[in-house]
């Protein structure tokens, strides 16, 4: 269990990936207004639990509206209200193996602002995943990511990825301080994220292995918004 996965270990990630998306597909067809980010907690608990986890890989994230916001808030009590923004952010552990997955959805219609800031962070990712290549440095990896964002104006509050395996935060470290080269194996996360005070956040994230043909994804957001 080293840096470098090998292919069982990529087959195991790929199955807690894949349950982490029937997770969240579950989820998405439960969510109704009037529920409280807590129930909302529980019932990815309940699913993760019952379809072959052991146990999750981090305490689940479900920030609605201005929750949203905050990086890594608790569930709270909150209930979901109509136009409600909703920012996910789970995993399980499968077979010993962690999945890290994270969605933003919408209570009916997004506003412009909601729209625009989505759709960057997505345009973020998708850039992300379509360049990095074995060799690259991890900084560099990082920067795919956070220039896109600083340079239309918003803060990147936190790395752009990190390895996951057995732990759910491993190497590498996809973050601006970091020259570690990377290389083929290797099997992380890519989660741009921007975060407006007082208003809402929005992230998107995924687990991926690099190959030589680049990053292959176990898991990918819908290609249009989710909007419930
Ligand atoms: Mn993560």
């Amino acid at each position: 269990m080293g840096i470098i996965k090998t292919k069982e270990e990529i087959e195991h990630l790929k199955k807690a990936a894949t349950l982490g998306e029937d997770c969240f597909d579950y989820i998405c067809s439960k969510v109704k207004v009037g529920m409280t980010e807590r129930e909302i907690s529980q019932m990815v608990s309940d699913f993760f639990m019952s379809h072959g986890a052991s146990r999750l890989s981090f305490d689940t994230i479900v920030g609605s509206g201005v929750n949203s916001c905050q990086i890594h808030s608790t569930p709270t009590d909150k209930v979901i209200c109509e136009q409600d923004i909703i920012l996910f952010d789970m995993g399980c552990i499968v077979d010993e193996y962690c999945s890290d997955m994270s969605r933003t959805i919408f209570v009916g219609k997004p506003t412009e602002k909601q729209k625009e800031i989505y759709e960057l962070v997505y345009q973020t990712y998708l850039n992300a995943i379509n360049k990095i290549k074995a060799g690259m440095k991890a900084n560099e990896a990082d920067s795919l990511g956070r220039k896109q964002i600083i340079d239309r104006g918003y803060d990147y509050a936190h790395a752009l990825g990190h390895g996951v395996g057995m732990k759910v935060h491993e190497e590498p470290l996809l973050s601006p301080k970091r020259e570690d080269v990377l290389q083929e194996g290797m099997v992380f996360s890519i989660e741009p994220g921007i975060y407006l005070e007082n208003e809402f956040g929005v992230r998107i994230e995924d687990v991926g292995v690099l190959t030589s043909s680049g990053l292959q994804m176990f898991s990918a957001p819908s290609k249009e918004m989710v909007i419930l």
